[in-house]
């Protein structure tokens, strides 16, 4: 019953194989490709083949084998970034791979990523990566969160969670682990990732220093750059637009700093009065990511956290730092995008794309939602989902999911489903919001197979197969049921695509053969129910 396979696309040469999910469909209906995020699958004990190897190799510009202080970029100049490349004018196998993947033109993909307009987070220690590209001319990208806390949570657990997120639909996969076995998880979900990894490594550099803010440092926080940098991590939060001077503009805030990595950088400056040692090196934090082809999450740890914080002045005052910092970024080659909120009610939630572009010079926005309202815990997904297809249609790049546990607790395997499904769904409608070519498709034919009773072509074309089919199933489980002309929603007198079908029908043999049948039956279009 299950009609959906994996189908590869080759482009200009063997090794460029671009995965597609095809629906097939009954009759003489063509068959539909859909954007296809799961991967080869993996052993998680071995891990997924280098399918980039290659192409990183004959670039020449990094040590063939992985392991501690391989790259050898940086050395004569030549920083092995898909934004060199881009500038210089070459269309790596990379950029190919994602035209491919988007339906555009590879020249398109180059210019984009030159402009600093679209970002493709791709480490050079992480070969297993099929390349996704993220910008506002492309498809609206969705994030999932993962990562083990200090209470929950094993490895193989978290190699699970990351396999379960791509499958439904995940463009990206953050692993936010804290507490016990860090190194081993991220090493785990690296190696079995066919998707762009993003962590927040101060995370980890807290961990390192017994949890106590204040014993950060700029060398602490470097060298797990490097450690998670060498692991193939493929892009990283970086909170320094957290400015000293900004931190007093959130103490009269509803909800303060609700950023994990925004507080843990407000408590460093208060206490050592001095300023962000992430804004302060920055230039040499470039020039790490850049070796390693990292790019720039730039963090929003002045994000509002509720409502009433939403479009203040500590949460714009930090975002025009951060399109500082995305120019400096440039400079070194390094990739970048900008993270967004948050808390934002629907009627501000323009303006913060609006901001971003301009004071960031177009690079990609990727946004926490927004939640649109404050009153929903447990339905966050939703509150979320809302904002997060408004902002996307507005222009944001990427949309990082929420789950119905946000505020409330650590996500399931439940939550996460439920978390991609709605971000899936919100970044589709402002595909189709933006006119993004061939988005419209796969409505077209789940429309068509829906007003043509193919209930097996339906449930195929669907985000969630499975729960459609059991929701169908639940009432009208019999295989007739499949082909039958209704549902048990309306019953088979009422249903409105079986009277538009039989109205077709009549005004193929003529309005007054179609008139006179239709008074002779009583004149009603809804009838009564037997
Ligand atoms: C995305 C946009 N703004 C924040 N995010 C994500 O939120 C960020 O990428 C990370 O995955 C998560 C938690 O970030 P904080 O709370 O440390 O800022
Ligand atoms: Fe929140």
């Amino acid at each position: 019953m299950q009609v959906r396979r994996k189908v590869y696309v080759e482009g200009s040469r063997p090794e460029i194989r671009v995965p597609f999910a095809e629906v097939e469909l009954t009759g003489d209906n063509p068959p539909v490709r859909l954007y296809d995020t799961s991967g080869p699958g993996s052993d998680p004990q071995v891990g997924l083949p280098a399918l980039r190897g290659p192409w990183i190799a004959e670039r020449g510009d990094v040590a063939p084998v992985r392991g501690p202080g391989t790259p050898l970029a940086g050395a004569d100049g030549k920083r092995p970034t898909q934004l060199a490349y881009a500038r210089a004018g070459v269309v790596t196998p990379e950029m190919e791979f994602v035209a491919i993947r988007e339906g555009m033109s590879p020249e398109f993909v180059r210019d984009e990523i030159a402009a600093g307009r679209a970002v493709l987070p791709l480490n050079v220690n992480h070969p297993e990566c099929e390349p996704a590209i993220i910008g506002k001319a492309f498809l609206v990208k969705v994030n999932a969160n993962i990562g083990t806390s200090a209470v929950s949570s094993s490895v193989a657990e978290e190699v699970e969670k990351l396999t379960w997120a791509t499958r439904w639909g995940a463009d990206t996969v953050m692993d936010l682990s804290t507490g016990k076995r860090i190194h081993e998880t991220r090493e785990a979900i690296v190696r079995n990732s066919p998707v762009p990894i993003g962590t927040v490594p101060i995370y980890q550099a807290l961990e390192k220093v017994g949890g106590d803010p204040v014993k950060l440092s700029w060398e602490v926080f470097r060298d797990t750059v490097i450690e998670q940098a060498e692991q193939g991590v493929d892009y990283m939060t970086v909170h320094a637009g957290v400015l000293l001077p900004y931190v007093p503009l959130a103490v009269n805030r509803v909800t303060g700093i609700v950023s994990r990595g925004g507080s843990i950088m407000a408590a460093w400056c208060l206490a050592h009065h001095e300023e962000n040692f992430l804004y302060t090196h920055f230039r040499e934090l470039c020039e790490v990511l850049a070796r390693y082809d990292v790019t720039f999450s730039l963090g929003d740890g002045l994000r509002p956290g509720s409502i009433a914080d939403a479009n203040d002045e500590a949460q714009f005052a930090e975002l025009r730092t951060l399109g500082e910092l995305t120019k400096i970024a440039w400079e070194y080659d390094v990739q970048v995008m900008i993270e967004g909120p948050g808390h934002v009610p629907m009627h501000k939630i323009k303006e913060n794309v609006d901001l971003q572009q301009e004071w960031c010079h177009e690079a990609p926005f990727y946004t926490l939602g927004p939640l649109t309202t404050d009153i929903a815990p447990a339905y966050d997904h939703i509150t979320s989902a809302i904002g997060a297809a408004m902002i996307g249609m507005f222009g944001t790049a990427m949309l990082c999911y929420v789950t119905p546990k946000e505020h409330l607790g650590l996500p399931d395997r439940d939550d996460v489903k439920a978390g991609v499904i709605a971000y899936k769904i919100a970044a589709h409608a402002a595909d189709l919001a933006k006119g993004h070519p061939g988005a419209q498709a796969w409505d077209d034919a789940l429309s068509k197979a829906r007003f043509e009773f193919r209930w097996e072509d339906q449930f195929n074309l669907s985000l969630d197969p499975e729960t459609a089919r059991s929701y169908h199933d639940a009432t009208l489980p019999a295989e007739p049921a499949k082909t039958a002309h209704f549902c048990s929603m309306c019953g088979p007198k009422f249903c409105s695509m079986k009277i538009t079908q039989d109205l077709k029908e009549y005004a193929a043999r003529g309005m007054k053969d179609k008139s006179d049948e239709f008074l002779a039956a009583g004149g009603r279009v809804y009838l009564p129910l037997a």
